[in-house]
């Protein structure tokens, strides 16, 4: 199996730790999207939106993440076993695959750092367009949606519907952990490995107090979560404490000198 993925992609966080959890082999690869690696036509010929994760199993490839996480579920014992109820589970994965974070992260991104980024990504796309112009429409299309976040993040109400949307789901997580341990019972289940991304991204953009301190069954879980060796591999590693500054710093100058010497 290989996956190409990032530990600043929510949904690679996802499928990473499904196969950590699950104790599976596979070749992560690092696609930056910050850098723009994910505009490398290598990898936009595999997937034309430069979405990450991509999934590869052989000649079978999965986009979707929800879809990636019920496959490796399906690969020997589901996870969690019989303490789990996979009918919750689903409804979970559902639910939390409804909500994207996309527009939740860039809100709380202060402008300058914003722009800083976006400018660098449609210059690649650009520069990416000029070496293979048998994939100008797909990039004309990443193109268009970058523009088009610009816009959505001048629309207030789909900020908001976006929040409350988050907010939603937190509390009904909040009400499930106060009767089970995790989201569907009582083990780890691909419900989780869903969740706790999204509370990793509160607590990079140093939301943790508001969101997830008010609520003291999820602060509990997500103590706990933190905890397990798969979360300190995916995430952990990259983003506890002053490791976060150390990786986004690393991507920050990488792009700057990048900028500075047009190599785009
Ligand atoms: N294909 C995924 C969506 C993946 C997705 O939105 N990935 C984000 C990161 S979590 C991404 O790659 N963004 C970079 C970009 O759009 O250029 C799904 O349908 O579940």
């Amino acid at each position: 199996m290989q996956l190409y993925q990032h530990p600043y992609s929510l949904d690679s966080q996802k499928v990473r730790l499904a196969l950590e959890e699950k104790g599976l082999d596979y070749w992560p690869y690092s696609i930056n999207p910050l850098k723009a690696k994910n505009l490398d036509s290598r990898i936009f010929r595999m997937n034309p939106t430069g979405k990450l994760p991509v999934f590869l199993n052989g000649q079978h490839i999965i986009l979707d993440t929800l879809s990636i996480l019920q496959y490796i579920d399906s690969i020997h014992e589901p996870l969690g076993g019989d303490a789990v109820d996979r009918e919750k589970m689903l409804l979970w994965m559902r639910s939390i695959d409804s909500w994207n974070p996309k527009l939740f992260t860039l809100s709380h991104v202060p402008q300058k750092y914003r722009l800083f980024f976006s400018r660098f990504q449609r210059r690649a796309a650009i520069a990416r367009m000029a070496e293979c112009p048998d994939l100008a429409g797909k990039y004309h299309l990443k193109l268009h949606s970058a523009y088009a976040t610009e816009e959505e993040l001048k629309d207030k109400e789909l900020i908001n519907s976006s929040n409350e949307l988050l907010i939603k789901i937190l509390d009904a997580a909040e009400d499930q952990l106060s009767s089970t341990d995790f989201l569907a019972g009582g083990a780890f289940s691909m419900a989780d490995a869903m969740f706790i991304p999204i509370l990793a991204r509160i607590n990079l953009l140093n939301l943790e107090e508001e969101y997830i301190g008010s609520r003291s069954h999820l602060l509990d879980y997500w103590n706990r979560v933190k905890k397990r060796p798969s979360y300190h591999a995916v995430i952990g590693k990259y983003f506890s404490g002053w490791r976060k500054y150390k990786t986004l710093y690393a991507t920050y100058s990488s792009v700057w000198v990048r900028n500075l010497f047009r190599r785009y």
